[in-house]
């Protein structure tokens, strides 16, 4: 079944080859339609088989237009229009856009002047010296694109969490439905909400597995069967591969365990109970106190778990632990001393303090996102357009005489809400650290998320010092996406999480989860060691449509993966703690 993930993707590239085009406005429509087509809650291929056309069109961004494209590639696997721009621009668009500095643009003059086509041809020519020699690019140019041209080859055989997870719930709806499953959960990499994900894990318990087996390759999402036997199938949905075990009810609690990972998580915790003369497996929990030789086999000694996934750990005399914690970063020790951390949940969220209106590069209007915010049931909600500022989309960030008027016009929408609607802004850092705001708009402000846009390739000192010098600006609130990393796509600013951290929290500053599935920026590492120096974090969507604030969801399990308490967070704050927080 074509996905959201996958129909996202297409338009996409659309754009790249427009845009490589030089065509104006329908790149930027076509990306807009993307971004919603992956936002979107249900798979859009189940409405069209529905004969549900008017829901498509009903999408923000996707008219006529794109709706019948959608269709065509729905009904055929191809959309024709863009196989035509395949065809006149024969690259791996999506390979050589992963290099730094090399956009759409930049590939369609590199194939119509050098003819290249791939990663390999990029770094001959650059290897060559004939890079600098095309109009438009210079010796500095060459330089970066052999800098980063390898970086740029081991990145992208992930799937970005955002794109597999919508995919892992239906797998596990279309479980639950079939007869012979008792019970099924998701395991690996996605239930631990890891940022990308390898492949999708699953796990079922039934009695019959090869009747389970059988079922599920029923499922008509399924697009190839990679391999199956009796107790587990691997197919493709999508681009995603799906890696099915059926146990039988009695295991699947220890095959949860086992399945879920991480692998470091498992080996740290086999070998606490092994000190305990536990056996620890995908089998289940043994007592082996009684017994000479533990490894005989796979079923040795007393079986004293394995039916629940709690049980294995209470086996042991821990409590359960979160999926999110289990990347051996301290947890079982936490769980033995009972300190595991009573982390935030979804509901925890009282609002977003960074989110984008038609005023920059965003798509809606204040009200129109105001809106969507409270029919979520947020307390609060702030608006934080760009400021100007170099890395800033197109030059569309505001000046200071923008920005007052914006903020009018704030709190004009904010006057007639039934939520706290805070004036923001998301100004740029510079490589300095400056972050270029003058004093009247700062006063004028609530809210000052800074972000670093420009100069990500800066050694990890000079990002030190640059980051440090915003969080010690009295007028910022926020360090909005930190590293400014992208995932597949860019490394970002080498960050140090421990000394960033400890910054934020001598000066008030609190560090950014940013929950836009290409970011994800801080991550849980990160996260868990600024937490530990005493910051706090905010976790922001940076929503640029209302369907994007549902990109929460990622944030809040990546904060949950640093180890996050709701009071860890300040928007899960009351609005009188939070403004005092801001003032
Ligand atoms: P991924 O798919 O690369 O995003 O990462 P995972 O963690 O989902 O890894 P995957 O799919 O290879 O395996 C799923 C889980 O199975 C993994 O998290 C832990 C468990 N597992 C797999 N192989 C091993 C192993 O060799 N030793 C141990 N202890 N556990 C393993
Ligand atoms: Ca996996
Ligand atoms: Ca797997
Ligand atoms: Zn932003």
């Amino acid at each position: 079944m074509t996905t959201n993930a996958e129909l996202a993707a297409r338009f996409e590239e659309f754009a790249d080859l427009l845009e490589a085009d030089d065509v104006e406005y329908k790149p930027r429509a076509y990306r807009r339609a993307a971004e919603n087509i992956l936002a979107h809650p249900s798979p859009i291929a189940d409405q069209l088989e529905a004969g549900n056309e008017a829901a498509v069109e009903n999408i923000d961004g996707v008219g006529d237009a794109i709706s019948s494209k959608i269709v065509e590639y729905v009904e055929t696997g191809e959309i024709e229009e863009l196989e035509e721009l395949r065809e006149e621009l024969p690259v791996d668009m999506a390979a050589l856009t992963r290099v730094e500095g090399v956009g759409p643009k930049t590939v369609g003059s590199l194939y119509r002047e050098l003819e290249i086509r791939d990663l390999d041809d990029l770094e001959t020519a650059a290897e060559a010296g004939e890079i600098q020699e095309v109009k438009g690019f210079g010796p500095k140019t060459e330089q970066n694109i052999l800098e980063n041209v390898e970086f740029a080859r081991t990145i992208g055989q992930r799937q970005l969490l955002g794109e597999a997870r919508p995919l892992a719930d239906d797998v596990l709806e279309f479980l639950e439905s079939i007869d012979a499953v008792e019970q099924a959960e998701v395991a690996g990499s996605i239930r631990r909400w890891r940022e990308t994900i390898g492949d999708v894990d699953a796990l079922a318990a039934a009695d019959s597995g090869s009747e389970a087996i059988e079922a599920f390759l029923e499922w008509d999402s399924i697009d190839d069967e990679i391999e199956f036997g009796p107790e587990k199938a691997s197919v493709r949905v999508g681009d995603v591969r799906v890696d099915l075990r059926v146990v039988v009810p009695a295991e699947f609690g220890s095959a949860l365990q086992y399945f879920t990972g991480s692998k470091d998580h498992n080996v740290r915790l086999r070998n606490y109970a092994i000190e305990r003369n536990m056996k620890l497996n995908e089998y289940g929990a043994f007592d082996v106190s009684d017994i000479d030789d533990p490894d005989a086999g796979q079923r040795v000694g007393e079986r004293v778990a394995g039916e629940t996934e709690a049980g294995m750990y209470e086996a042991l005399g821990l409590p359960w632990i979160p999926p999110e914690l289990r990347e051996d970063r301290g947890e079982i020790d936490a769980a033995a001393a009972d300190d595991l951390p009573d982390l935030i949940t979804r509901s925890d969220v009282r609002g977003d303090l960074h989110t984008h209106t038609e005023w920059s590069d965003g798509n809606n209007t204040i009200a129109e996102m105001v809106e969507a915010a409270a029919d979520r049931g947020y307390d609060y909600y702030a608006v934080a357009d760009h400021a100007q500022g170099p890395g800033v989309v197109g030059g569309m960030g505001l000046s200071d005489a923008e920005i007052l008027e914006q903020v009018e016009e704030i709190r004009e929408v904010g006057a007639g809400a039934d939520i706290e609607v805070l004036a923001g802004i998301e100004s740029n850092i510079d490589a300095d650290g400056e972050i270029g705001l003058g004093d009247e708009v700062i006063d004028a402000l609530d809210v000052v998320v800074a972000s670093p846009h420009s100069a990500l390739d800066q050694d990890s000192a000079a990002a030190a010092k640059r980051l440090e010098r915003a969080i010690e600006n009295p007028a910022v609130d926020v360090i909005g996406h930190p590293s400014g990393r992208l995932l597949n796509e860019r490394e970002g600013l080498a960050i140090d999480a421990t000394a960033l951290g400890a910054a934020a929290a001598e000066h008030g500053t609190a560090l950014e989860v940013n929950s836009n599935l290409r970011r994800l920026d801080l991550w849980g590492s990160a996260v868990q060691a600024a937490l530990e120096e005493g910051a706090t974090i905010a976790i922001n969507t940076d929503a640029h449509q209302p369907a994007t604030l549902e990109y929460v969801r990622w944030g809040v399990h990546t904060a949950r993966r640093g180890w996050a308490e709701p009071d860890d967070v300040i928007n899960t704050w009351d609005i009188e703690k939070l403004r005092e927080f801001l003032h």
